[in-house]
């Protein structure tokens, strides 16, 4: 009663007092109470960190070392990691031991009492993740990238039991139809980690650009990678470039999937090779967003070879096990060179070691292998209907997390042909809505940027949609509620502010 007076009289809002008294996790763990009393960071705290084998305790100390360069920044301590199994009080400590293969790879449990906090998972992966919650229950501060002083920075007494629902939570990012930097791509994959997303979709080819270096086709970059969406310079990723985005991704243990959209989309390729076309001459190069009038030759070996060169580079640069072949509105492709120009290109990458994602359709061709995953996006009454048959996998994609729609009629940016999709929409929905009685691997959320430029657009179609989207694929249907998810969501406004997103303030979150 007294800190509320006193918070009446030196005016401060009740929302904030809420925001630290109980910290609003995002997305919503499995269970949290909060106890008495509270945990303190001080400049004599350290991170232990311990794991069952000497290489284990190798890696949570990399992640211990993440944490402590998170915490040091605004906090101006000097928070070390410490390789032991006997953290002494006023530490924090990371382990595996003690883990249990109940808590999967992603799961951990999170105890803070007054006198430390320990966090336990069965995987690093785990430790992880849960580092992620910590740094939700410390003051907002925590996020900011200066010293924050005369702050008292505190994580209530809690125990948080947390494993997500689904194993793939991804973010896609279209490359093609405008070309970002490896340092704002890093900014996004950094940002995408702390709601625990897990894969990276990096849509790399398409219509308007190739971004990806081909040593054994140089024109791809040459000619392909010049321009984008409206006429601007474009650019691509070296290879080196590229694996150091996924070792990036990796350290956060995010996964990245290349996608090299086949067999339309590819006016890019068209325009590099002559030998593609059917009169052996270089297409021009577009910069307009029209889809589905560029087909590669389904019927041609000098189609395949390419092809071939590409997936053996693509393979050797990626370490993730699927390669993303597009497959989406290949709509100047028969139906028949269609139904061939999968199998065939799939048999190509299953001979690199890889398997395969495909948008829908790309799970009715004849050629699809069970073990290709499906990416419904249409979420229509038949598309995965073959996927599901084949006992594939599938990945979600319905309108609810397509974050380059508009939120109104009247946003500056996105497009509208799904509909418009604010927060709301893109927190209602669950993935059996797409498909039900399906093996659903997880969700994804498309960023296509016909119409996103800057860093800025980006930052606004993706916050705070994608914090809506994370949670529908971690937290389970039953757990999640529109209304509790807005009151941790408004509390998190600062939070986004403080890690410098410049997110749309949602009318519908954020009453004006
Ligand atoms: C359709 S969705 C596409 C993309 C466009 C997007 C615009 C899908 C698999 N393909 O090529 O960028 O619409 O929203």
């Amino acid at each position: 009663v007294f800190s509320l007076l006193l918070n009446f009289v030196i005016g401060i809002p009740d929302t904030a007092k809420a925001a630290t008294n109980t910290p609003a996790i995002l997305p919503k763990p499995v269970s949290y109470t909060i106890g008495t009393g509270e945990f303190v960071i001080t400049q004599s705290t350290s991170i232990y960190v311990a794991g069952n084998t000497a290489e284990e305790t190798d890696e949570i100390y990399k992640i211990g070392q993440i944490l402590a360069n998170k915490l040091n920044v605004p906090t101006g301590f000097n928070i070390s990691v410490i390789k032991s199994d006997k953290p002494q009080a006023g530490n924090i400590y990371l382990t595996t031991m003690g883990g249990t293969s109940s808590q999967g790879n992603e799961g951990y449990d999170l105890n803070a009492t007054t006198d430390k906090v320990t966090l336990t998972a069965y995987k690093p992966e785990g430790i992880f993740r849960g580092n992620q919650t910590l740094i939700q229950l410390l003051p907002a501060d925590i996020e900011k990238s200066a010293v924050s002083s005369g702050v008292q920075w505190v994580i209530p007494s809690s125990t948080i039991s947390d494993k997500p629902t689904y194993s793939y939570r991804g973010l896609m990012i279209d490359v093609a139809r405008h070309f970002f930097p490896v340092d704002q791509i890093k900014r996004q994959i950094d940002l995408a980690s702390q709601y625990k997303i897990n894969k990276i979709h990096l849509h790399l080819t398409d219509d308007q650009g190739w971004r990806i270096e081909i040593k054994s086709r140089p024109d791809l970059t040459l000619i392909g990678s010049t321009t984008q969406v409206g006429g601007g310079a474009g650019g691509y990723y070296t290879q080196d470039q590229f694996k150091d985005i996924v070792n990036y991704a990796a350290e956060r243990y995010i996964e990245v999937i290349p996608e090299i959209d086949m067999p339309g989309h590819t006016n890019a390729a068209l325009a590099s090779y002559g030998e593609l076309n059917p009169d052996g001459q270089r297409k021009p190069m577009r910069t307009d967003i029209q889809v589905g009038y560029s087909t590669l030759m389904a019927q041609s070996e000098v189609t395949y070879a390419f092809v071939e060169d590409v997936i053996r580079e693509v393979a050797t640069i990626s370490p993730s096990p699927y390669i993303h072949i597009g497959g989406d509105e290949s709509n100047s492709t028969t139906a028949s060179d269609y139904d061939y120009f999968i199998g065939r290109v799939t048999n190509i990458v299953n001979q690199y070691g890889k398997k395969v994602v495909g948008w829908d359709p790309s799970d009715t061709s004849s050629g699809t292998a069970s073990d290709s995953i499906l990416q419904n996006w249409h979420c229509t009454a038949t598309t995965g209907t073959s996927a599901k048959a084949k006992g594939m996998k599938i990945i979600v994609s319905p309108a609810n997390a397509y974050i380059d729609q508009k939120y109104y009629n009247d946003s500056p940016l996105g497009l509208s042909w799904r509909g418009f999709i604010n927060t709301n929409k893109a927190y209602t929905w669950d993935p059996t809505d797409c498909i039900s009685g399906a093996n659903i691997y997880g969700t994804e959320s498309t960023l296509w940027t016909e119409t996103v430029v800057t860093q800025d657009n980006m930052d606004y179609l993706i916050y705070p949609r994608l914090i809506a989207n994370a949670e529908v694929g971690w937290t389970s249907k039953s757990d999640r509620n529109w209304d509790d998810f807005k009151g941790r969501l408004i509390d998190q406004a600062v939070r986004m502010q403080n890690k410098g997103i410049k997110y749309f303030a949602d009318p519908i979150v954020w009453v004006p």
